[in-house]
């Protein structure tokens, strides 16, 4: 048996770099490249290996931990979790920054591999410079932090333990039942400690992502509900992209005559165009989808995990006689809704469930007359919204919590006259139509899981499991290095820019296009109208001034110069504040070679308000506010109506 003596940093990259993976006969590498930021943890130990032999990895400058991680995830979404950028950072304040990160990995079931450096194994300096030290037990570090957040977590404080760290490391990240953040910390004495290998640990490894077949009497059952059901109604989740899945969910239910939704992570998967696509489904979903939701006696989630934004808090899904069928490949999310369970992959077994269904001949009592008219309903509803325009005094947004004062001052003080609504709709016709976007948190995945249609195949690269601020930005630079022939848009509002915008200066670096179209519109808008929705006063989440005469921050609107930020770090930026200026902006980033950006002065309070839909929030139950006191009269009488779990 041969032995290669090299560092254990060195064999990290060593190992990396003999990765496959191989779905549906296709093989490729699965390691695409490594993010890092170097600190004194990390730079001496895995940043010597990086530096003298990176073999085939692309080792990218991160700006941010947290964000580098972003992009990472962005890169694995796009590749529908096939490829991956690995990310390392130095110990204690770099390694926490990721925390963040991994939780919207792991959320999202994308694949993210973490090498955060620890502090030494031997203590022998300690403390060193950021480590925490618990004084109740010294094997604690900041490293301990990922535990909840990630699906496989482990700490090499010995040569010889990278080697099973690794191999089980390889085994959540291209599993798609367990894939989400891995976690493999490696204290910085240990990165550097020389080991002799054993050569069969850098074999080439192929590791293939499986198709599982469902247990058969699964199947029956799955057939048997559907057979039984005059109103079935898919739902295509992210594990129906993940899967390759689109193409049979849309001609299974086209062939058969069954309406079906989509989730933020199933958008793109079919096309918004198939007759049978009702949109987005849920709290920020579409009033055609909605509107079978409700008279569906079942529910057939495919790839989804069900959260409250899709099933309106359990009350969406209003037939009495309702039932529940899942089809995932993790036994977990496959129970959730009390639902009959097919545990596999989306694409087989629907084909398995699909075949059996036109053997039998199955018919719904859907028609497809009624099921455009349905969508025909809504897409009036959306030229309707599409065409709200600022209008002068008689101007009355969409948002039923607005005030004079908001839309006035806003007017006089940034002097955008842009709407959320008819902004959203300027892009979707300007840009190209195979265009990636990349969105998060705030109100503009709401109107874009509304209002955005595209044909093109993942084309929509939404994180809507963590809604995690500042994944926006970053997770475009994913998609861009996913992508390099697409131009790619990070739609994003002007709190989650606030929040992280970093790996701007790295898309700058690896001279990679992003668009950054930036929905200014002063406010944490889709918190503000929560809060104010709830009767609560505005409290923090308008972007204003502290006001000396009340002690709040109530003053005046801060104008903030987003054009000047991304002139800063060299991108090619632009201001609109009309509809016509947003336009002609879009237009001309289009011409640019360099990142570009738009500062568009938004409307507070023009965005899309639900359809059909509700949304269980924690409202105070004791308040001075008549107001709170009926949306809490409110909540209670929805609760009774949803499903308790
Ligand atoms: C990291 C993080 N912190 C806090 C939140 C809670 N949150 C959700 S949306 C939002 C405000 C977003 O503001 P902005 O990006 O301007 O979008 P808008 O709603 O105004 O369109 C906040 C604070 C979050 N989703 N993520
Ligand atoms: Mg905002």
């Amino acid at each position: 048996m041969g032995k290669t003596r090299m560092t254990v940093g060195q064999a990290i990259v060593k190992f990396l770099n003999q990765q496959y993976v191989v779905f549906d006969g296709e093989e490729h590498r699965f390691v695409d490249g490594i993010f890092t930021i170097f600190g004194h943890g990390i730079v001496a130990g895995l940043g010597q290996a990086l530096e003298e032999d990176p073999g085939d990895l692309r080792v990218y400058h991160g700006r941010n931990e947290q964000g580098m991680a972003h992009v990472a995830i962005s890169y694995a979404k796009q590749n529908n979790r096939r490829r991956i950028i690995a990310c390392t950072s130095s110990i204690g304040p770099g390694a926490a920054n990721m925390v963040t990160a991994a939780g919207t990995a792991t959320v999202n079931n994308v694949p993210l591999l973490l090498f955060p450096a620890d502090t030494f194994a031997t203590r022998q300096p300690d403390p060193v410079l950021q480590q925490i030290e618990q004084s109740n037990s010294l094997a604690t570090t900041t490293n301990d932090a990922f535990k909840p957040v990630c699906n496989y977590w482990d700490r090499v404080s010995r040569p010889e333990q990278l080697m099973t760290a690794l191999i089980n490391a390889m085994r959540v990240l291209t599993n798609p039942a367990t894939a989400g953040a891995v976690c493999v910390a490696i204290p910085q004495d240990v990165q550097g400690e020389s080991f002799d290998f054993p050569d069969y640990f850098f074999e080439k490894r192929v590791h293939r992502i499986m198709r599982t077949p469902a247990d058969s009497a699964q199947i029956e059952d799955a057939v048997e509900m559907i057979m039984n059901a005059k109103k079935p109604f898919f739902v295509g989740g992210g594990g129906a992209r993940y899967s390759e899945a689109g193409a049979t969910l849309q001609k299974l239910c086209e062939d058969l005559t069954i309406p079906y939704g989509e989730t933020q992570g199933g958008k793109s998967a079919t096309p918004s165009s198939s007759p049978m696509n009702m949109g987005g489904v849920g709290v920020t979903g579409t009033l055609s989808a909605n509107t079978i939701a409700e008279q569906a006696d079942l529910v057939v989630g495919v790839g989804t995990r069900f959260n409250d934004f899709v099933t309106g808090s359990k009350e969406i899904f209003r037939n009495k006689n309702v039932k529940f069928l899942t089809i995932n490949v993790s036994d977990y999310h496959a129970e959730k809704m009390d639902a009959t369970k097919v545990v596999g992959d989306a694409k087989v077994n629907l084909e398995a469930i699909g075949e059996q269904l036109r053997a039998k001949n199955y018919k719904t009592d859907f028609t497809k007359e009624y099921l455009k008219e349905v969508k025909d309903e809504f897409a009036k509803e959306l030229e309707n919204i599409k065409n709200l325009t600022y209008t002068g005094k008689d101007f009355v947004p969409l948002v039923a919590s607005w005030t004079p004062e908001i839309m006035n001052d806003y007017l006089e003080q940034i002097g955008g006259q842009i709407t959320e609504t008819n902004g959203l709709s300027i892009v979707r016709d300007v840009i190209a139509d195979d265009a990636i976007v990349v969105s998060a948190s705030g109100s503009l995945p709401a109107d874009m899981e509304r209002m955005w249609t595209t044909d093109e195949k993942d084309s929509y690269n939404m994180e809507y499991g963590y809604s995690c601020m500042g994944y926006e930005v970053q997770g475009a630079l994913g998609a861009k290095l996913a992508r390099p022939d697409k131009e790619v848009y990070a739609i994003v509002g002007d709190g989650a820019f606030l929040m992280l915008n970093s790996e701007l200066t790295t898309a700058i670096q690896e001279k990679k296009k992003i668009n950054v179209v930036l929905f200014d519109n002063a406010a944490f808008g889709c918190i503000n109208n929560l809060q104010m929705g709830n009767g609560i006063g505005s409290l923090c989440t308008e972007f204003r001034y502290r006001n000396e005469e009340t002690g709040k921050t109530d003053g005046d609107y801060i104008h903030v110069d987003f054009a000047k930020v991304g002139e800063g770090y060299g991108l090619k930026t632009y201001t609109a504040k009309t509809p016509e200026e947003l336009r002609a902006a879009l237009e001309d980033s289009k011409k640019q070679e360099v990142s570009t950006l738009i500062d568009a002065k938004v409307l507070p309070k023009t965005m899309a308000e639900g359809y059909k839909s509700w949304w269980h929030v924690g409202v105070a139950s004791t308040s001075k506010s008549v107001k709170t006191q009926e949306a809490c009269k409110n909540k209670e009488e929805k609760l009774n109506d949803a499903r308790m779990y």
